[in-house]
């Protein structure tokens, strides 16, 4: 059967990438397909948010580059919260430019990015070359990458064929791209009758999840882990200000009675799904 029928377990001893199977893994063994995005600006934000949230989800995304106070002992705190609590880190870089680049950018630097991130996205625009150069850097280091197919923003231009072309691209290097950032589950998508599918396992992770608001000032658009994972086929969802609200002087009671709330959604949403 696809692979959006069946469970995160039996997924998880299939799969071809290390990462996809960590993740898949502890979706199952913490029964969680829930990523908390932790963007906030102060490091003592982001770690009350990651120790009040870390026993609820299976992946932590970052946006690194917004911490104003970056350095390299966040890194060793993240890492040490991450096998405390067992979930994966997957840094939101959105990559975009040419392989020799986004070589540099996911290896040097302040961030070294590849170093501590399991998990990584990049956007399909520049092509193929992208998946090359982040593959020579992080297929040794066993990571997984993200294409972003479809964004959840009012008037995102990744539609149609540009989304078909990204799945394409995915198809090509299934050693290294785990999956997409998706609206809707993508196996088979873009696919011609010669190509081989079978056994194609693309994970979906969705942004733009929301129990209490519909969107943001900025165009965000949200629907509900029901919709997301039961009725669109997606594997993971991903919720930011809907946990932790603006992020500031952090209230872990309600984090954690949030957390709680969009952890149970999920897991029903996936439970109804594959019906078990
Ligand atoms: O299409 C996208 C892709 C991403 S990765 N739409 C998104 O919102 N995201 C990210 O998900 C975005 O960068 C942010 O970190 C998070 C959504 O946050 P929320 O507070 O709106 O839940």
């Amino acid at each position: 059967s696809s692979p959006h029928l069946q469970t995160y377990n039996e997924r998880a001893k299939k799969h071809a990438n290390k990462a996809a199977r960590a993740l898949l893994g502890i979706m199952e063994e913490k029964q969680s397909n829930l990523s908390v995005s932790v963007d906030v600006t102060k490091s003592k934000d982001f770690f009350d948010i990651i120790e009040a949230v870390g026993p609820h989800v299976c992946l932590i995304k970052t946006h690194v580059d917004i911490l104003e106070d970056f350095d390299a002992t966040v890194i060793d705190r993240l890492q040490e919260l991450s096998e405390k609590h067992k979930f994966l880190i997957f840094e939101d870089r959105k990559f975009a430019d040419i392989g020799s680049t986004v070589v540099l950018q996911y290896s040097k630097g302040i961030y070294k990015i590849a170093d501590w991130a399991h998990i990584t996205n990049a956007h399909a625009v520049p092509g193929p070359s992208i998946i090359t150069g982040l593959a020579s850097v992080g297929i040794p280091k066993d990571r997984g990458l993200i294409l972003l197919a479809e964004m959840s923003s009012k008037g995102a231009l990744t539609t149609g064929s540009y989304t078909e072309d990204a799945v394409r691209m995915a198809r090509a290097r299934r050693d290294f791209v785990i999956g997409f950032i998706a609206q809707h589950r993508m196996e088979g998508v873009g696919a011609s009758d010669t190509d081989n599918i079978a056994g194609e396992d693309f994970l979906v992770l969705a942004p733009g999840v929301g129990l209490d608001a519909t969107g943001d000032a900025m165009g965000q658009q949200y629907r509900t882990p029901e919709q997301v994972v039961f009725e669109s086929g997606c594997d993971v969802i991903i919720v930011g200000r809907g946990i932790y609200g603006k992020g500031e002087n952090v209230d872990t009671l309600e984090v954690l009675k949030q957390v709680q709330r969009y952890q149970a959604a999920g897991w029903e949403a996936y439970k109804k799904r594959v019906q078990c």
